[in-house]
């Protein structure tokens, strides 16, 4: 039976034939099998305590058991008894672990996020773009900018749609919108990373079309002074490991939203470790999926899992390359007379055979102490 006739049963069952309601139901029947497949009933808990506001958003008189009990009659004559008993005991842990499937109400946004949504969501695109503008020019790190706007905005985006509030269309608008000025936040940390001496690969895995999570994560590395190359949704496994082989990263970081491309990153890792080339290379695993069972990306294969940037920072600091000690005696008090000496000549064209002479009587004439102008002349490399 194929997963489109099964989510048409299921739809068909509960009394409704409604195209998102059988979305729905694919995402439960990817949670299901996800969560089978791996042993890990938090993956199906975790989409049963969505479906609750979900299901309310559709104005649907249902409750997430209703479409637990409609997939399992609906598969009933197609699984093996084993195989219905596993379903059933799958069931019962998620009920133990699902212990209030009360709707999320909305947070208390932070101000700036507050605004930024307000204006997206009324279209007003240049207004909700001059808050991070602002923001960025009143001093805001990326972070501040990243973790305390346009993330909460995003998720508030989601939380408004799984109610039922807004459409997909405006929150494609939203999110548009977030693009834009999470190049802005780019054009900032772009300079910090000209200086990168470690290397991160990005992208997020098989079917998963969520890469917004991602990429900030890369805009803050890049601010922490690593370079990172963003891929986005949509790479094939094998362009990926390519890519890898090429750039030669510290790390690759991989991003799983959706419970269905759990798999693609189980296959993605396996192909990263079977090519020579990337064998060295650490793999990163995040995103909402792995966050219900962090364990999970050990199972996979990958070196760590981190819940949000400032863990994986951490982490990817354990994993970088040193920078390069600076020259020998670069930093000695004689190689700084040198270079100083050096910029009298260039600078005052002094001749090389008085330079030393030149160095005190311009000192003198400056108030200055001659190691205090040697220090001007030739600041310590940072
Ligand atoms: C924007 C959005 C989309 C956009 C994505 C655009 C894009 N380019 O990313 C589009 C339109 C494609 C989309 C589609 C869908 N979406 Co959507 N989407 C969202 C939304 C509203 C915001 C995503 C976002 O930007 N989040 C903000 C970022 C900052 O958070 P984040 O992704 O969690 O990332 C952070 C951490 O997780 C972590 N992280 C992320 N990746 C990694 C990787 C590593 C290595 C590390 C260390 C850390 C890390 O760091 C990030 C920064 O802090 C979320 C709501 C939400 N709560 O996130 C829903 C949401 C994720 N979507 C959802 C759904 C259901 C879907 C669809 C199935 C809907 C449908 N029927 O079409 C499809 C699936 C498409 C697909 N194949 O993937 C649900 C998922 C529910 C579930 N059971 O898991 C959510 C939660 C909405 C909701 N509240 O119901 N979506």
């Amino acid at each position: 039976m194929s997963r489109d006739d099964l989510a048409r049963d299921v739809a068909v069952g509960l009394g409704d034939a409604d195209v998102q309601l059988r979305d729905l139901v694919h995402l439960h029947v990817d949670a299901l099998t996800t969560a089978l497949e791996l042993g890990a009933p938090e993956l199906l808990a975790e989409q049963v305590r969505w479906e609750a506001t979900r299901l309310r958003g559709l104005g649907l008189d249902l409750e997430a058991l209703d479409v637990r009990r409609a997939v399992l009659r609906a598969l009933g004559p197609h699984l093996s008894a084993p195989a219905t008993s596993r379903v059933r005991l799958l069931h019962g842990e998620v009920a133990h672990l699902v212990a209030d499937p009360v709707a999320p109400t909305g947070p208390e946004l932070p101000a700036g996020a507050a605004a930024y949504l307000r204006a997206a969501l009324t279209l007003r695109r240049t207004e909700a773009v001059g808050v991070v503008e602002q923001a960025l020019r009143r001093g805001a790190s990326a972070a501040e900018v990243t973790l305390g706007i346009l993330q909460p905005a995003q998720v508030e985006v989601g939380r408004l749609w799984q109610a039922g509030h807004i459409t997909v269309a405006q929150e494609h608008f939203i999110s548009a919108v977030t693009q834009t000025c999470l190049a802005l936040v780019a054009t900032s940390t772009d300079q910090v990373s000209a200086r990168a001496t470690s290397r991160l690969v990005a992208s997020a895995v098989g079917t998963e079309g969520h890469d917004l999570g991602l990429r900030m994560l890369c805009e803050l590395l890049q601010d922490e002074g690593w370079e990172t190359e963003f891929l986005g949704a949509g790479v094939p496994g094998p362009d990926l490991v390519s890519f890898v082989a090429a750039v030669e990263p510290e790390v690759v970081a991989l991003s799983v939203t959706l419970p269905a491309a759990l798999a693609s990153a189980r296959e993605t890792i396996g192909l990263l470790r079977a090519d020579p080339a990337c064998r060295d290379v650490r793999v990163l695993l995040g995103g909402r999926a792995v966050d219900a069972k962090p364990e999970l990306a050990r199972t996979l294969g990958a070196d760590g899992w981190a819940p949000g940037p400032a863990e994986a920072i951490a982490l990817c600091r354990g994993w970088a390359t040193p920078a390069s000690p600076p020259a020998a005696d670069d930093g000695s008090r004689a190689s700084r007379r040198e270079r100083a000496l050096a910029e009298l000549v260039r600078r005052y064209e002094f001749e090389e055979r008085n330079v030393e002479g030149a160095l005190e009587l311009l000192a003198a004439q400056m108030r200055l102490t001659p190691d205090e102008l040697i220090e001007r002349l030739a600041p310590p490399r940072g």
